[in-house]
């Protein structure tokens, strides 16, 4: 069983394992060692990564990319609503409130929640890791932002389910770049902690995280976010500046023409960076509308100035990490700085005013978040053996439990607050004489990424029967994962010894085993009279929960999901097959052809030579004509036909052969 790491890119992905020589990045089928994070509809099959991308342009109203910034949310969001607008497929409202994508794929409209786009990317990429190390992987972390949400986690959790692979741990994206920067390294302390702050700039967001390092362990103090702000917000600002210029200059506008929209975007994706290596760099496109070229320049200084707004929010979010983690500038010790996003020169320039150090590039700023989860694979599984290293992460939302009574919810004292440790499990008491309604929720909503709801999940607990008008003693018990996913662990109702004399059999009430289990929970007798402290000896009874989580895919719809991801791939594998039928029928022609020039020369009459070279012209025509789209089968039997007339000739030559090497050995044995 190997380890893996994955780290879902909004633009790329890159895949780390551990190889003979420790843990390696891998390289896709194009030798490459990230993958375009797309899945791309062609008309019989689909293309994921590398092939993804190539297929964009084909086929561009059925190819999904970017899939991580509608994973897991709200159609109705504002942010995701903005999104949509950039994106040229169709999407609606889901029945779950999430969003339904639309495409047409083998002459059928056909719908895919972003769950299922996710699951056929990942699946995509356990089949690259499958190729790559030669066995079968299940086991992985996979790095997912620190500003996701429980449903957003949720969401990660089923597309893995249904592409077949099982996370040990969804890592926070920074956390994964610390541990892998940490761990290897001696050169820390023993008797004072190394503070280190990581920036990760991406394709569409930000991260921050403050990370205090001591020579076996590191803690995560802080994690700060601006989910919508990276490389590509950077691209915008060329985007707007060069539109307008080229609508005073050329009289067109690209924003009036989805196609020379993406033209010009991708031209300016280009441009930005070769500014990050020059002080100024030409855009030129031709034939970019209305049969026009365009042309123009920009001075890096002027692109720095038109991003200072974008500047001055990644400057604030790392202050926002800083403050957080209540450390001041001068306890930092190196900013190092990572994602490709960062390397626009203006970056480094802003963080140095803010920590008066100039930011580091030490770390492979495209690789550390996939060699991070790797190494936390290797340490969650039995099968590796990595060094004693303690991971300590803290969670970025205040999360509460609260009660629904009189027909609101009303917090209770047990929380998960802001930057705890995690995983964490938390237990409350409570008294109740009914079945009863709990929910989760975040509890600061400025904590959140804007317009995400603070909803979480809610419960229906029970049955709870008291025989008398004292209310039943209740225990909750709570954990936030190591996904970062809360959830209610169990719900256990206590009835006095005494007491349970009155229950009759028939309750449904029931422990673990089925059976009612004694305990002595003296402790918990707290808040009793002294006449009830006598009565030590408790029943416990382990209650139904009902958990409701909004969003996301139901348990049934799950099977549907991982049924349908198996008939898509089936049609893939079909596709691919059918392309290798059609190859080898092709080389097949030219094969024989040359032969017949060449070693069966001799062995074929004329007339033969005469049939088959006309058989060979008109398979070579076909395939070129009408035959370039067919079935498996068809290429087969053509195949077979053509050999049919062939091997007459090739046996002839083939006896001749083996004449020819027993002669030899003849000779030679004389
Ligand atoms: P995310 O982390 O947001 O999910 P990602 O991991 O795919 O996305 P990265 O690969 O870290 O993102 O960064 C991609 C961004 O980096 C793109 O916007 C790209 O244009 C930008 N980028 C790549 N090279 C450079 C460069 N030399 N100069 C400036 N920007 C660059
Ligand atoms: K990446
Ligand atoms: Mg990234």
């Amino acid at each position: 069983m190997s380890v893996v790491g994955f780290d879902i890119g909004n633009e790329n992905s890159v895949i780390a394992a551990a190889k003979q020589r420790g843990i390696d990045v891998l390289l896709n089928d194009e030798s490459k060692r990230e993958t375009p994070t797309v899945v791309s509809f062609g008309e019989k099959q689909r293309f994921l990564g590398s092939a993804g991308a190539a297929s964009a342009t084909m086929h561009p109203k059925s190819t999904i990319y970017q899939i991580k910034r509608l994973i897991g949310r709200k159609f109705g969001e504002s942010i995701v609503q903005n999104d949509l607008k950039l994106f040229p497929f169709e999407a609606s409202e889901g029945p779950d409130g999430g969003i339904l994508i639309h495409l047409q794929y083998l002459d059928e409209k056909q719908s895919f929640t972003p769950i299922q786009i996710l699951a056929m990317f990942l699946a995509h990429l356990k089949q690259v890791t499958e190729k790559n190390l030669e066995t079968h992987i299940t086991d992985c972390v996979i790095g997912i932002p620190s500003y996701f949400t429980d449903l957003q986690r949720r969401a990660y959790l089923q597309a893995a389910e249904i592409a077949g692979l099982t996370p040990l741990r969804l890592m926070h994206d920074c956390t994964a770049t610390a541990l892998g920067y940490g761990i290897y390294k001696t050169d820390f302390l023993s008797n004072s902690s190394t503070n280190i702050v990581f920036v990760d700039v991406g394709h569409s967001d930000t991260q921050v995280a403050v990370v205090s390092f001591s020579p076996r362990s590191m803690k995560v103090l802080s994690h700060a976010f601006d989910n919508n702000l990276g490389g590509r917000d950077f691209d915008e600002v060329l985007f707007r500046y060069f539109a307008t210029q080229f609508q005073e200059q050329d009289n067109i506008d690209v924003c009036a023409s989805p196609r020379a929209s993406i033209r010009l975007r991708a031209a300016c994706e280009k441009l930005k960076k070769v500014l990050s290596a020059n002080p100024e760099a030409p855009l030129n496109i031709e034939c970019l509308m209305e049969e026009k070229d365009v042309k123009g320049y920009i001075k890096r200084d002027v692109f720095e100035k038109l991003s200072s707004d974008l500047l001055e929010r990644v400057k604030a979010t790392c202050h926002r990490a800083l403050l957080d983690s209540g450390l001041t500038v001068e306890m930092v010790h190196t900013v190092e700085l990572v994602g490709s996003g960062s390397r626009i020169p203006a970056i480094t320039k802003i963080l140095n005013s803010l920590f008066l150090k100039e930011p580091r590039r030490t770390i492979n700023a495209s690789e550390c978040v996939a060699l991070g989860c790797a190494i936390q694979c290797a340490m969650l599984s039995p099968t590796f053996h990595v060094r004693e290293y303690e991971v300590q992460d803290s969670f970025p939302f205040s999360i509460g439990l609260a009660s629904y009574v009189r027909q609101k919810y009303i917090l209770e004292q047990v929380q998960f607050p802001k930057r705890i440790p995690f995983p964490s499990t938390k237990i409350l008491k409570l008294r109740r004489s009914d079945d009863f309604y709990m929910g989760f929720f975040y509890t600061n909503q400025e904590e959140l990424p804007l317009g995400v709801p603070t909803t979480i999940s809610s419960f229906k607990i029970g049955p709870v029967r008291v025989s008398h008008s004292e209310k039943a003693k209740i225990k909750i018990k709570v954990h936030l994962n190591l996904h970062g996913i809360v959830t209610l662990v169990s719900a256990s109702l206590f009835k006095h010894l005494l007491d349970d004399s009155t229950v009759n059999n028939s309750n449904p009430l029931v422990s673990e085993n089925g059976e009612p289990s004694i305990q002595d929970y003296s402790g918990e007798a707290d808040g009793l009279a002294d006449h009830e402290r006598q009565m030590l000896k408790y029943i416990r009874h382990n209650l139904l929960i009902e958990e409701n989580v909004d969003g996301g895919l139901m348990l049934g719809e799950l099977s549907q999901a991982q049924e349908k991801e198996s008939q898509l791939t089936q049609q893939d594998i079909k596709m691919e097959r059918t392309k290798d039928k059609k190859n080898t029928l092709e080389s097949y022609v030219y094969e024989t052809r040359n032969k017949l020039l060449n070693k069966y020369r001799s062995f074929a009459t004329d007339s033969e030579k005469e049939e088959i070279s006309s058989n060979l012209q008109q398979t070579e025509e076909w395939l070129y004509d009408g035959g370039d789209d067919e079935s498996e089968y068809v290429y087969t039997r053509k195949l077979e036909d053509l050999k049919k007339i062939v091997s007459p000739i090739e046996n002839r030559f083939n006896d001749e052969e083996a004449r020819a090497l027993a002669t030899r050995g003849l000779l030679n044995r004389i």
